[in-house]
C-alpha cells in the first residue's frame, strides 16, 4: 500500500464516522441522553473537534487578562495551540501558535509578555501583529516575509469575553446579538479595572459534553453542593416553572432595585435552543455573594457597583463556558476537551484591579465554595463516564423540569453537528 493508498483508507473511515455521527444524531431521541459512542468514541471525539471546537465561537479568556500591549495567554483547543494578545493599538488578536517556517510552537508559557514573538527553534521573529520581521541571514534572496505573517484565527472581546473561532469563515447567525448584549450586560462590572486573582485548573476524566451537562442542570445540587447551596438559589432563571411565590417576591424586589441603579438582570437568549443566554438572578436572601457563608469576598466592589446585593449574572456560551458576575467579584469557567475521555475545566476568579491581596480580599475565601464545587463535579462527571463505557449503559430519560438545560445543550449540539457536518458534502458510497 503506498502513502497515496493509505491517506485513502483513512479518509474512507473518517467519512464512515461522519455518517454514523450524522445517522446516530438524527434518530436519537431529544429528551434521553446520548449513545454510549458520542461520549467515548475516539472517531466521534475527531468529529466533535472539527465539527464544533474547530467551526464555532469558543470562549478562551477576558481581556482584562492580557491589560497591556505584548501581554498574551496561550490555550489549546485539542491538538491547536492558539495565542491570544494584546498588540501595541490595545487590540486583541488570536493566532495560530505554530511558526511559519516549520511549524514549531512559538509562545511556550501559559501566560506572559512579548516585545516580539520569537520563535524558540530559528529565532524567525514576529511583530505583535503577527507580520514576520526577521527569518535572519540564510533564507535567500528570493525569500518574502510578507508571505510568512502568522496566521490570524477569528477573534472578538464583548464586555470583557475573549472568543475565538478556529474555521476559515466565522459562523455569523445570532451570536452577533449575543456579543452587542452581553457588551450592555457587563458595562457596570468594567472588566479592563479587573484583575485575575485566582486560577485553577483542573483534568476532568469525562467527555467534554458530560462536563457541560452536569452545569446544565442543578437536579444533582441537593445531593452533592453544600457549599454552593449556602448562597444559589436552585431556579435556572426568573421564569422558571418550578420557582415558588417566596422566590418570585425576593427576586422582585431586588429587582426593583437594580431597575433604579441601571443594573441589567433580565434573560435574554440567542437561538433557537438557547445556545447562549444571560440572566442575573438573586442570591439566596441575606447573602451578597458565593463564599462559604455569603458574604462579601472583596471590600471594592467592582466597576460602578454600590449595591452588593447584585446576586449573580449568570452568562452560557455553548459550547465552553458558563460564569457567575457577582458584585465584588466574578468567577468565569472554560472547558476544553483533550480526548474523547479527557477534559481540562479552567476556572478563574476577578476582582477589582486595586483591590490588595490579603488586606481587601483572601484567596482563600475566594475561591472556596466554586473549589469545593468544581471537585464535586469532577467527581460526578468522571462516575458519570465509568458508568456510559459500561455494556449495561442505555441512553436514560431527562427530567423536563430539572434537566431542559441539559435538554437545550444537546439540541444545540446535535443541530451544529449536523449541520456542519452536511456542509462537507458526505456521502454513503
Ligand atoms: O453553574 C451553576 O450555577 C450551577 C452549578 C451546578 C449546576 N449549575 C446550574
Ligand atoms: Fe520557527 Fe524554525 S520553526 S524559526
Ligand atoms: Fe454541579
Amino acid at each position: 500500500m503506498n502513502q497515496h493508498d493509505l491517506l485513502n483508507v483513512r479518509h474512507a473511515s473518517v467519512n464512515e464516522a461522519k455518517i454514523a455521527m450524522s445517522e446516530t444524531l438524527e434518530k436519537r431521541a431529544s429528551n434521553y441522553s446520548l449513545d454510549a459512542a458520542l461520549y467515548n468514541d475516539p472517531h466521534m471525539f475527531r468529529i466533535d473537534m472539527e465539527e464544533i471546537f474547530q467551526k464555532e465561537w469558543l470562549f478562551v479568556g477576558m481581556s482584562s487578562e492580557i491589560p497591556k500591549k505584548g501581554d498574551y495567554f496561550t490555550v489549546e483547543i485539542g491538538q491547536n495551540p492558539v495565542l491570544i494578545l494584546r498588540d501595541a493599538d490595545g487590540n486583541i488578536n488570536a493566532f495560530h501558535n505554530t511558526c511559519r517556517h516549520r511549524g514549531s510552537v512559538i509562545c511556550t508559557q501559559h501566560r506572559g509578555k512579548v516585545a516580539n514573538l520569537v520563535c524558540p527553534y530559528h529565532q524567525w521573529t514576529y511583530d505583535l501583529k503577527g507580520n514576520l520581521l526577521f527569518a535572519g541571514t540564510e533564507m535567500g534572496q528570493e525569500f518574502d516575509t510578507k508571505q510568512h505573517g502568522l496566521k490570524a484565527a477569528h477573534c472578538k472581546t464583548a464586555g470583557g469575553f475573549i472568543f475565538i473561532c478556529l474555521a476559515e469563515t466565522a459562523p455569523d447567525d445570532e451570536f452577533h446579538d449575543f456579543l452587542s448584549t452581553l457588551n450592555d450586560y457587563m458595562e457596570p462590572y468594567d472588566v479592563e479595572n479587573t484583575k485575575l486573582a485566582v486560577e485553577s485548573t483542573m483534568i476532568e476524566k469525562a467527555n467534554w459534553k458530560l462536563v457541560i451537562e452536569n452545569n446544565r442542570e442543578c437536579y444533582h445540587c441537593a445531593g452533592s453542593h453544600p457549599e454552593l447551596l449556602n448562597t444559589l438559589l436552585e431556579w435556572d432563571d426568573t421564569e422558571d416553572p418550578r420557582a415558588p411565590q417566596d422566590f418570585l417576591d425576593h427576586y422582585n424586589a431586588q429587582a426593583a432595585q437594580w431597575d433604579k441603579e441601571g443594573i441589567p438582570h433580565k434573560l435574554k437568549s440567542f437561538g433557537a435552543v438557547q445556545r447562549n443566554r444571560i440572566v442575573r438572578m438573586p442570591l439566596k436572601k441575606g447573602t451578597q455573594v458565593m463564599t462559604i457563608d455569603g458574604s462579601a469576598a472583596s471590600i471594592k466592589t467592582l466597576g460602578r457597583i454600590q449595591n452588593r446585593e447584585l446576586g449573580s449574572m449568570r452568562i452560557l456560551h455553548l459550547p465552553n463556558s458558563w460564569n457567575h458576575m457577582q458584585s465584588d467579584h466574578f468567577v468565569v469557567f472554560r472547558v476544553l476537551p483533550v480526548s474523547a475521555q479527557e477534559s481540562i475545566v479552567t476556572t478563574k476568579w476577578f476582582v477589582h484591579k486595586d483591590a490588595v491581596e490579603g488586606v481587601d480580599y483572601d484567596p482563600e475565601k475566594l475561591r472556596r465554595v466554586w473549589d469545593a464545587t468544581n471537585e464535586q463535579d469532577k467527581i460526578l462527571g468522571e462516575r458519570n463516564q465509568r458508568g456510559v463505557n459500561s455494556i449495561g449503559y442505555q441512553p436514560g430519560p431527562y427530567s423536563n423540569t430539572f434537566e431542559f438545560g441539559v435538554i437545550n445543550f444537546l439540541n444545540w449540539y446535535s443541530n451544529t453537528t449536523r449541520n456542519n457536518l452536511s456542509s462537507n458534502n458526505l456521502s454513503s458510497n
